[in-house]
């Protein structure tokens, strides 16, 4: 836990779900621009400069944040819930990714696949402890074992986000098996 969890929570909402919220719009591919970022995140009543703002990016556990070179520019890897094209780079997966999530989704989930629910994506893991971890975020977790390299050899597409997530629209449920618990 770094000493600034709360600013990064917020700097999360701001780059991929809700500008408005510091009063700060977005280009189409997801960058804010860093002087307005600051300004408009202070206006909040939260206290930031950019010192504090690149220690946040540095830190991030999971890498979320990116600047552009000389630093004017920052934005989000990949998570968004509004319509921005960050530049995605389409790969071929590995034979098989990764999903955690809540026990309660399940029935859900084998009826209708995996979907995007409030994001642009889907996002898979290429390992179980990770997929653990974003599964126990909901609940009582359950992980899925995503058949990526069949669904590549279909057809479907692949992202891999400058952070390590695996992003694709949409899972089928004849992709996925249930992991067993004892894993
Ligand atoms: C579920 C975190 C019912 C899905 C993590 C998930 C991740 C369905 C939930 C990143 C469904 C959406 C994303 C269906 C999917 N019926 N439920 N048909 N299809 N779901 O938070 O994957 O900290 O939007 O299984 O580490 O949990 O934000 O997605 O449980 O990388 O950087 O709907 O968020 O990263 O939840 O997490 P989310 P997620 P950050």
């Amino acid at each position: 836990m770094g000493k600034f969890d709360k600013l990064s929570v917020f700097l999360s909402l701001v780059l991929r779900h809700n500008p408005d919220a510091a009063q700060i719009t977005l280009d189409e591919h997801g960058w804010a621009n860093v002087e307005e970022l600051l300004t408009g995140i202070n206006r909040t009543g939260r206290t930031i400069d950019m010192d504090i703002l690149e220690e946040i990016v540095a830190s991030d556990n999971k890498q979320r944040y990116r600047f552009n070179e000389d630093k004017t520019l920052i934005r989000a890897n990949q998570g968004h819930s509004i319509s921005v094209d960050v530049e995605l780079s389409e790969q071929e997966p590995p034979e098989f990714l990764y999903h955690g999530t809540a026990a309660r989704f399940l029935k859900s989930i084998e009826k209708e696949g995996l979907k995007p629910m409030k994001r642009l994506y889907v996002h898979l893991s290429k390992d179980t402890e990770t997929a653990l971890k974003v599964g126990k975020r909901h609940g009582e977790p359950v992980i899925l074992k995503i058949h990526s390299g069949d669904m590549y050899r279909d057809g479907y597409q692949f992202y891999l986000s400058e952070n390590g997530v695996w992003l694709t629209k949409k899972v089928e449920n004849r992709y996925f098996e249930t992991l067993d618990k004892s894993l």
